[in-house]
């Protein structure tokens, strides 16, 4: 499929989505959502991707839902953003949150709106230290949509996460590094390469067991401790029957560099 509104390229096991509707700081229209589906489906699916990197072109990362798109009136009772998000934001989300294989957002820029909660919806998130996230909604009089509500407390804690949704005030990548909001900020002239070493790091590791580890730190907020244990075990149960784990303790004995296929 020709892309229009964004860019995906396959590299070294590193899949990378690139956000590019720069002028409008790349918000989402829904030629963005339906070709944003085709990547992501195939960053889970092809086995040349063991590791996705969501971006953006230009100034910015993602500044959400294309406002374009809903300054005209359609109706007395106004849009039904519950189809739009049903539709296009919360299958993105559940496809980045349970995609088993580690996703990296790369913040060039301002991440507004959805977009703050996308990159929230990650695994690792590098920002570079001229961005900022933004939970715009309050300013629309919206809700942080998008795994915001979910996302937001559980990386910020309520309190801050409360304000912030409340004030839409501009976060700052060094204050969202400080509060543990995001992995790391660095310099933006070294973002694309910070990023892209961590990527083909996860692209070289274990799959499966990353693949667990994401999903159980993913569900461990929602279980009881005793079930999470339970869950642990029949990991390291199915883990420690998988090649990988005995490529990886060969691997250490022989003091060689393991070779991991993800069997
Ligand atoms: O509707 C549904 O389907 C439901 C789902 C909703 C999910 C959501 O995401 S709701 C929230 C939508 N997003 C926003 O409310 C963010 C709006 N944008 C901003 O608040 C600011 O632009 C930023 C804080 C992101 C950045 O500010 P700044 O000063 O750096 O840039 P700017 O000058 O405001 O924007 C630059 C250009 O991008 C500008 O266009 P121009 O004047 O150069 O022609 C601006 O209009 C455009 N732009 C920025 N955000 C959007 C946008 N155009 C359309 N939609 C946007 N969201």
């Amino acid at each position: 499929m020709e892309f229009q509104t964004i860019i995906y390229q396959v590299n070294q096991g590193v899949g990378t989505l690139t956000l590019n509707r720069p002028t409008t700081l790349n918000s989402f229209n829904s030629q963005m959502h339906e070709e944003v589906k085709v990547a992501i489906k195939d960053a889970k699916t092809s086995p040349l991707v063991r590791c996705l990197v969501i971006t953006g072109e230009g100034r910015g990362f993602c500044a959400g839902q294309d406002l374009g798109d809903r300054a005209a009136k359609v109706s007395d009772e106004g849009p039904s953003l519950g189809d739009s998000i049903e539709k296009y934001y919360n299958p993105l989300i559940r496809a980045i949150m349970t995609m088993e294989k580690p996703v990296i957002c790369a913040v060039n820029g301002v991440a507004a709106g959805a977009g703050a909660s996308i990159a929230l919806a990650c695994d690792i998130v590098v920002a570079a230290r001229s961005a900022k996230f933004v939970q715009a909604f309050s300013k629309i009089g919206l809700i942080p949509d998008s795994g915001g509500t979910f996302n937001l407390p559980r990386s910020l804690g309520l309190p801050r996460a409360k304000a912030l949704a409340m004030l839409g005030d501009k976060l700052s990548a060094e204050q969202a590094e400080k509060w543990g909001m995001i992995w790391q900020c660095v310099d933006d002239d070294v973002l694309m390469e910070e990023v892209m070493s961590l990527a083909k790091r996860l692209a070289a590791a274990p799959p499966l067991g990353l693949a667990m580890t994401k999903k159980l730190l993913n569900e461990s907020f929602s279980n009881p401790l005793h079930q999470q244990l339970e869950l642990e075990k029949e990991a390291m149960n199915w883990l420690g029957k998988t090649e990988d784990y005995q490529e990886g303790v060969s691997a250490f004995m022989e003091k060689r560099q393991a070779t991991f296929t993800g069997k």
